[in-house]
């Protein structure tokens, strides 16, 4: 039996369904020990929420790192997302170096903007620091926003291949190895997710469905993590997670007043069965 160790790096939004509140659950799901660090704590997320409280955990990093290789914990896989600030993206990379078992993969979610904004809390700076991670990273996650920021180029709704290869070029040439760029819609009523691995472009293309929730982002990075860390190959993880996500929206669609998050709890079993 393989049983991974990961440690994923992120918020906890006591209430809103994102960040480590789905992704304990997710990885878990997928039969992976999950190590947690919170990278803020805040009362809901900040999208939608209005006066949610922040406490911002960057100065306990340092400490619990430094335990950790007292105890000598390592980790399997390192998997971030939503982090709490630009001084934290520095103790994210100090993490990288030091906390990784051999092999560790490292996967960046740069979990900061969507439909071409980025979230409030958020600027300049905190999108340099992320570039710079994600070209440690192994494999980053971004939507089109994100990547669009990453790599300095305009946001467009409409766009066809030769726009979406640019990002990658120009990601690439940042340096980042490994892109999984969701949300990239080449047909009405169609999206899907471009795996570009190896310099290599791969597309799961599925339905686009009418609703959307907040929160998918993060559901989606935990299960694509989840299942490639359970030895599924990256487009397989991509291919899964990209279904689960719709099961997960699905579900949402059947309820009133559900507008915060996506109800991923219901779903669970299918990605249990996904990843077996
Ligand atoms: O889902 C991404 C996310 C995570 N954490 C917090 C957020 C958001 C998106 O808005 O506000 C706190």
């Amino acid at each position: 039996m393989t049983y991974k160790k990961i440690l994923t790096v992120q918020d906890i939004s006591c209430v809103g369904q994102c960040s480590l509140t789905v992704a304990l659950p997710i990885l878990s799901a997928c039969g992976i020990e999950t190590c947690i660090l919170p990278s803020a704590v805040l009362s809901t997320h900040t999208a939608g929420f209005t006066g949610f409280t922040f406490r911002d955990l960057t100065d306990d990093i340092p400490g619990i790192k430094d335990h950790w290789l007292k105890e000598g914990i390592r980790f399997d896989a390192i998997y971030t997302g939503y982090l709490g600030s630009t001084r934290q993206i520095d103790y994210v990379a100090q993490l990288f170096a030091e906390t990784g078992a051999e092999g560790c993969v490292k996967v960046v979610d740069p979990a900061m903007a969507d439909n071409g904004k980025l979230y409030p809390l958020f600027d300049d700076a905190y999108v340099a620091a992320m570039r710079g991670l994600c070209t440690k990273a192994d494999y980053i996650l971004p939507n089109i926003t994100e990547a669009c920021f990453l790599c300095d180029v305009p946001y467009r709704t409409e766009y066809d291949r030769a726009y979406i290869d640019l990002l990658l070029e120009k990601l690439t040439a940042l340096g980042c190895k490994n892109i999984i760029l969701t949300g990239v819609s080449y047909a009405a009523g169609r999206t899907g997710i471009v795996v570009f691995e190896n310099g290599q472009y791969a597309y799961y293309e599925h339905e686009l469905l009418p609703n959307s929730c907040h929160g998918t982002g993060d559901i989606y990075a935990s299960a694509f993590v989840g299942a490639f860390v359970r030895g599924k190959s990256a487009y397989d993880a991509a291919a899964i997670a990209g279904n689960y996500t719709m099961d997960c929206i699905r579900c949402t669609a059947q309820l009133d007043n559900h507008w915060y998050g996506a109800a991923f709890e219901p779903v669970l079993g299918k990605l249990i069965e996904a990843v077996k």
